[in-house]
């Protein structure tokens, strides 16, 4: 990961206070914000992120369309989500160089089912874990997830760095959308009936976060096998 040096130092003015308390907030009838939830081990999410990258470099995809992802992308677990002229689809291996996707880090899936568990999804594993790098500018236009196989599944998503701001749709592209802000360290379990919900994220806004400067990683757990 590249890290640029801040601009200027800020003091931490909470340095003294206690780390915030998780909060669950509902944004849907099968989803929820678990804010702060991963916070107690971002630098260890962050370290794994390091190791993933190292096999399985960040890149821009094209769309079918022939559109370049402002957002890059990796994955690790057994499947990973790419996409190219021919389409979008779930693989075994990375075509950047053939060989398998890393395995997903043993922190990753005690998070996944943890998160999943406080929201009411037991014994969620997980088989693909895509990992989003947005810079300032980048961003995800609205769209739906439909590409995994059992929707039965809850997806758990994990913000980290600048934060960013969430749009949350309907079930049709122009149908009215929420804006949730997502900050470091909050996780979102959507399931059941909000599974198919459009949504997106805003271009990030330039920003400086001090684990990971001026950059947002998101990581999603899914089942799509
Ligand atoms: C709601 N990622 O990777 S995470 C994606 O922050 C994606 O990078 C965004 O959308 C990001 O596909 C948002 C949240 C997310 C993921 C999947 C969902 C929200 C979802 C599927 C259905 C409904
Ligand atoms: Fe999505």
């Amino acid at each position: 990961m590249l890290r640029n040096d801040p601009p200027h130092h800020t003091p931490d003015l909470f340095a003294d206070e206690a780390p915030p308390t998780p909060r669950v907030e509902r944004i849907g009838p099968a989803s929820v914000v678990l804010r702060h939830f991963a916070l107690p081990i971002a630098e260890e999410l962050l370290a794994a992120i390091t190791t993933i990258e190292a096999r399985a470099p960040f890149r821009h995809l094209v769309t079918p369309g022939g559109f370049t992802m402002s957002v890059a992308l990796t994955n690790c677990g057994t499947l990973g989500w790419t996409s190219d002229r021919s389409g979008y689809r779930y693989s075994r291996h990375d075509p950047l160089n053939g060989a398998l996707w890393p395995a997903m880090p043993e922190v990753f899936l005690q998070l996944a089912r943890s998160a999943a568990e406080e929201a009411g999804f037991a014994d969620f594993v997980p088989d693909a874990c895509l990992i989003n790098r947005y810079a300032p500018e980048s961003r995800l236009t609205l769209h739906q997830d439909k590409d995994e196989r059992g929707l039965a599944a809850p997806i758990v998503s994990v913000s980290l760095g600048v934060s960013a701001v969430f749009q949350f749709g309907g079930f049709e592209r122009t149908a009215p959308t929420q804006r949730i802000p997502l900050q470091h360290g909050d996780v979102v379990v959507w399931g059941g009936v909000d599974r198919l919900r459009y949504h997106g994220i805003l271009p990030l806004k330039e920003s400086w976060h001090p684990l990971l400067g001026n950059l947002r990683i998101n990581f999603t757990f899914r089942k799509a096998g």
